[in-house]
């Protein structure tokens, strides 16, 4: 990587794509790194699909749909309708455009090439300079236990069920056994901030935290860790995360995602709505950084970037 001081970002989807969105507005992209959960990933048509690095790479090269924050803007559905017409599964909305990546990570995969360097392959063919680093290559899928149904696979609650049922208790099949990536460990090691992203503390951010070595350099590191808080006057700005904290059994605000990130992050973004939340989050054991994380538009994206570099003193690396 270019000389300069790094930053690593642990990254879902939605949220998080839109923070790196506005880091890589006012930082030097070579010296990004973004750690991405891999536990979302599933098989459907027989094709490998990865949404949280595919919504990570669309924003950043600019081709995300801007409605959804997910799959591509100007996308076309005839395979979609086709499918329909057959009778075939057209639950997860895959587009034209959209299915020509899983077509090709698919082949490449097939081919014995590593999700981390099919990343890199698509991340170069769309000319993204920050680094994309896929949180493991082995398979790592996370499974909700939610009410009535038992175990159920992660893209069965929040896609087909629309994340409306209760969800009891979480877990993450294969992480026992699955590597962080090449250049993952090291990354977090060599990084003068690590970022935890405004994205769901349970199914995007932990299913990176608990893969092997990951935690540890976190927790040595803690000083240089700061993690932005989702949830703004007890709300996520989009998905179950509020929920699942009230249905996990922690408070339904950035309190709550203090006692779980206390561990591994120094500090806690918190929005300034919750500003009368700060003393609560600094007796979890967390500074807390109040300032405005609502990122309706790019501008306000970089701005929290800023905000974010200004507690490192990282801002004089900001690109002109
Ligand atoms: N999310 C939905 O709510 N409905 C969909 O049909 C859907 C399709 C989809 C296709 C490709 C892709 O990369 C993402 C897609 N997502 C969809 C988003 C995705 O399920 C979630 O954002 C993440 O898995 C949670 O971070």
């Amino acid at each position: 990587m270019s000389e300069g001081r790094r930053i690593t970002v642990v990254a879902g989807g939605v949220g998080a794509a839109k923070f790196l969105r506005g880091l890589l507005d006012v930082y030097p992209n070579k010296l990004v790194t973004a750690l991405v959960n891999v536990a979302d990933d599933f098989c459907l048509h027989g094709l490998a699909i990865s949404p949280d690095l595919d919504t990570v790479t669309y924003t950043l090269s600019g081709q995300v749909n801007p409605d959804t924050g997910w799959g591509r803007v100007e996308e076309t559905w005839r395979v979609k309708d086709e499918l329909e017409r057959l009778g075939g599964q057209t639950w997860f909305n895959l587009g034209d455009l959209d299915l020509a990546l899983h077509l090709y990570r698919t082949q490449r995969l097939n081919e014995g090439a590593t999700l981390t360097q099919v990343t890199l392959e698509i991340c170069n063919t769309l000319g993204i300079e920050a680094r994309l680093l896929p949180a493991s290559n082995q398979e790592i899928r996370t499974q909700l236990k939610v009410q009535g149904q038992g175990w159920i696979d992660f893209q069965d609650y929040f896609v087909a069920q629309q994340h409306s049922v209760a969800v009891q208790d979480l877990r993450f099949e294969g992480i026992g056994s699955a590597a962080p990536g090449p250049e993952v460990i090291s990354s977090l090691q060599e990084s003068d901030a690590i970022i935890i992203a405004p994205s769901n503390p349970f199914v995007s951010v932990r299913p990176v935290l608990e893969i092997s070595g990951i935690t540890d350099v976190l927790k040595q590191r803690k000083e240089k860790v700061v993690a932005i808080s989702p949830i703004v006057g007890g709300a996520a700005l989009k998905g179950p995360a509020s929920r699942m904290l009230e249905e996990l059994g922690f408070e339904r605000n950035s309190v709550g995602i203090a006692s779980l990130y206390k561990d591994v992050a120094g500090t806690l973004v918190i929005d300034e709505v919750d500003l009368e939340l700060s003393q609560r989050v600094e007796a979890e054991g967390i500074r807390p950084l109040v300032t405005d994380t609502i990122m309706d538009t790019p501008i306000r994206a970089a701005a929290l970037a800023r905000a974010v570099l200004a507690e490192f003193s990282l801002n004089e690396e900001e690109q002109q």
